[in-house]
């Protein structure tokens, strides 16, 4: 089946926030943002700017009739700076003009003077001046330092793995509408309705229920709209509650990469020991998280990066330890993966260290260490592992020695040009690790033409949730999926959502939807049984918009049923909620079972590295992924292909640069290069794993969002394996992204040394 959007979004007719029709009077917003990383903000000037044409009105901190407050976690973020800036691109004022173009002339013409503070962008000089976002969070399991006492080889070293911009093809923004008792209804490109309406909320001084936030879908979102979305949707708001007019801000390119959080970048120290067999006995890692400046999630994020420091290994002892540092950057915040891929590059850069000074392959220590049933995660969780089964399964469909001993071959027969492969094991945890936030509902309506209309919390933004949705009530109802048409996510319709995040949309969502039709289709039932007067309830079955009775068809039809079941006061219309149940996290231990199951896959990349020039190229992905039973097979192979070549972007080309002022350098798509048409895999082969488990998804799928990004980490280690085949003495940082250059100065010994001088 296809996804139910395809035919609208090749023809231009899908419906963007800015597709939606404007109504007279709107207004529109543009910020004007701190020039500067950090400093006391002295004066704003904004006297030249009112005077601009088109300029309704300027909006400072001061201006606000609710809080000045916009941190969903920590309040710790103001939605405009009073006082002082922390971030270059930290919105000081918003301005109100007649057309967007007056808005940004009007912007340009406010000057500031900003009394300069110590700019800070490195975690580690954060952490040093004890700047932390939380305290500390810890993992341990067994006894750590100890068990380095029985190794027979211990390594020890460092890793740093830098952020990674969202690059959403639909940039930030939202429309705000004036409604009755100076309530409003917000459109928002957001992946959280109800983070907005909260926003929304407390810079407003407005209750909730005043507040109505519908979002059609968005054009992309990865995490960068889990709470990233709320600013621009609560300066809307400010501006309608302040003028009375529609406001709406749809941010430019530059605007978006400037004043938006990105991928936390995090540097790390490891220390892993091993056996003589070269079982992990033992290993120690410490995180220091770029968190930016303010909270944001970047407190959950550094939970996750934990709970995935051991990725799909079981290893007895590990002591793990994970800082939030507070830096001078704009504030970090979700990702696809949300921590866990900086996690997971952490361990293969241990790994990896291993297997160069012991001269074996790093695929025979991850072999060896996979994580079986019944182990136990450094959090307490018992593993249902799928770890070697999929490990198995790609080792016999692609036969791994056999493309090491091609790539070996090759490189013994060419100079210049060498190849590299590596693998990936991945075991991604699904689920809030906030056990709260497993929570969703659904509200179905049966019209009486037999239509069907379904409203969750479940935010589209390109991953085909909707589809999957529309799926759930068509299985259920047994009807064609044109009949079922799944509507915008709005507060007013579904209350206190979770973000659509954390891969569990679909999961969440779709059971609510599920318990939602049952509930109906029961009471349909009943009406069915009387009109063919049976006795016996359960004889009545659905199937392809017919009524059976007793696995026979009968001349009843879906309409006629409904239509029956309208005349008879049957309520066709239900409001449904989903908790996942048995999970559970306990802080204070650090312990639980914080995940329904796990999502396991291996994957192997290949890459060939041009020796004179750095560049390179990733010849083929493969990989062994855990579907579940799959709901919808081309959306899933649509997210996993998407997955890894975001992933590999992350760890190959694209590189967010700040310079030591805080100012962002990769500030357009000129400067930061991500995956185009000639830089993705030559080619993808995605074999699904076939288990009988049983989980907790829908309809016993599995959660397929987050998890193959993280195959992208192999072809950082491919291409490392490629350096290191043109010029064996070299040991490169674990310094991820690999870039052309870095790749560059890696291969030639004396370029290297330098690199590392810091020359
Ligand atoms: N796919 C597309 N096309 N666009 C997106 O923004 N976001 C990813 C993933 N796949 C995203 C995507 C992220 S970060 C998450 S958490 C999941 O989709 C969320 O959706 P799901 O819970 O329905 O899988
Ligand atoms: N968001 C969140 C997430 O709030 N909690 C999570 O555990 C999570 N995991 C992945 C992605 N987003
Ligand atoms: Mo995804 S990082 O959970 O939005």
């Amino acid at each position: 089946m296809k996804n139910v959007d395809s035919k609208s979004h090749v023809r231009g007719e899908s419906i963007y926030l800015d597709d939606i029709p404007l109504l007279q009077g709107t207004l529109f917003a543009c910020v004007y943002d701190s020039p500067v990383a950090h400093g006391v903000l002295k004066t704003v000037e904004v006297e030249e700017a009112e005077k601009s044409k088109g300029v309704v009105k300027i909006i400072r901190a001061k201006d606000l009739i609710g809080a000045n407050q916009i941190g969903g976690i920590l309040p710790d973020e103001p939605l405009l700076a009073d006082g002082e800036v922390h971030f270059q691109g930290m919105p000081i004022a918003l301005v109100l003009a007649e057309t967007e173009e007056q808005a940004r002339a009007a912007v340009k013409k406010i000057k500031t003077e900003i009394e300069p503070l110590e700019i800070i962008t490195d975690p580690r000089v954060a952490f040093a001046k004890n700047d932390l976002i939380v305290p500390p969070k810890h993992f341990k399991l067994g006894d750590a330092a100890n068990a380095f006492k029985t190794c027979e080889h211990v390594f020890e070293g460092r890793a740093d793995v830098n952020g990674q911009e969202h690059l959403y093809i639909e940039t930030q923004g939202a429309y705000s509408i004036p409604t009755e008792q100076g309530g409003m209804r917000v459109y928002s490109s957001t992946q959280g309705p109800t983070a907005v309406q909260r926003a929304v909320s407390k810079v407003t001084g407005l209750p909730m229920h005043l507040i109505e936030v519908d979002v059609q879908r968005l054009g992309g979102g990865f995490g960068g709209k889990e709470d990233q979305a709320n600013a621009w949707a609560a300066m809307c708001a400010v501006g309608t509650q302040i003028t009375k007019r529609p406001v709406k801000y749809a941010l430019h390119r530059m605007e978006d990469m400037r004043m938006t959080g990105k991928r936390h970048p995090y540097s790390a120290d490891y220390k892993i020991g091993f056996d003589k067999d070269l079982k992990i006995v033992t290993y120690e890692a410490t995180f220091y998280q770029n968190a930016g400046a303010s909270a944001d999630l970047s407190p959950p994020v550094l939970e996750r990066t934990l709970f995935h420091c051991t990725n799909s290994y079981f290893i007895p002892n590990v002591s793990a330890t994970a800082y939030s540092c507070r830096t001078n950057l704009p504030p970090n915040t979700a990702f696809r993966g949300f921590g866990g891929p900086q996690g997971m590059f952490v361990i293969e850069s241990a790994i990896a260290h291993a297997a160069e000074s012991l001269n074996v392959l790093a695929s025979e220590i991850q072999r060896k260490n996979l994580i079986n049933d019944g182990d136990e995660f450094p959090y307490g969780q018992i593993a249902e592992s799928e770890a070697k089964t999929s490990w198995t399964q790609a080792d016999e469909k692609f036969d791994f020695a056999r493309l090491q001993k091609e790539a070996d071959e090759f490189n013994r027969e060419n100079k210049f040009i060498k190849k590299g492969v590596a693998l990936m094991p991945v075991c991604f945890g699904i689920s809030f690790t906030k056990t709260p936030m497993n929570q969703a509902r659904a509200l179905v309506h049966v019209y009486t033409d037999g239509s069907v209309a379904v409203s969750t919390g479940a935010v589209e933004m390109g991953q085909g949730v909707n589809t999957k949705i529309a799926q759930v009530a068509a299985r259920v109802f047994s009807l064609p999926i044109e009949r079922i048409k799944v509507h915008t996510t709005n507060t007013l319709r579904i209350a206190n959502t979770s973000p659509t995040a954390a891969s569990a949309a679909a999961d969440l969502n779709g059971r609510a939807t599920q318990v939602a039709c049952e509930t109906i289709l029961e009471r349909l039932r009943k009406v069915a049984a009387e009109l063919l007067k049976t006795e016996n309830v359960s004889d009545i079955s659905f199937l392809d918009g017919f009524i059976f009775n007793k696995n026979q068809p009968t001349d009843l039809d879906w309409v006629t049923l409904v239509n029956e079941g309208h005349m008879q006061r049957v309520n066709m219309s239900e409001h449904a909620h989903y908790a996942t149940q048995g999970i559970h996290f306990d802080w204070g231990k650090a312990k639980g079972h914080p995940f329904a199951y796990h999502v396991y896959g291996t994957a192997i990349i290949g890459v060939t590295v041009d020796c004179q020039r750095g560049i390179y190229e990733t010849d083929f992905v493969k990989t062994v992924h855990d579907f579940g039973a799959t709901m919808n097979e081309s959306v899933d192979y649509g997210q996993i292909e998407g997955g890894i070549v975001q992933g590999i972007g992350w760890m190959t080309m694209e590189e967010v640069v700040y310079d030591q002022n805080g100012k962002l350098r990769s500030n357009a798509l000129s400067t930061y290069k991500i995956p185009d048409i000639y830089s993705v895999p030559k080619m993808i082969d995605i074999i699904p794993l076939k288990t009988k488990r049983k989980n907790l998804a829908i309809f016993n799928s599995k959660a397929v969002g987050e998890p193959p990004l993280m195959y992208g980490i192999a072809a950082y280690f491919a291409i490392r394996n490629a350096v290191r085949a043109f010029n064996s003495e070299q040991s490169p940082a674990f310094d991820a992204p690999f870039t052309p250059e870095r790749v560059l100065m890696n291969l030639y010994s004396e370029a290297a040394k330098e690199m590392k001088a810091g020359k």
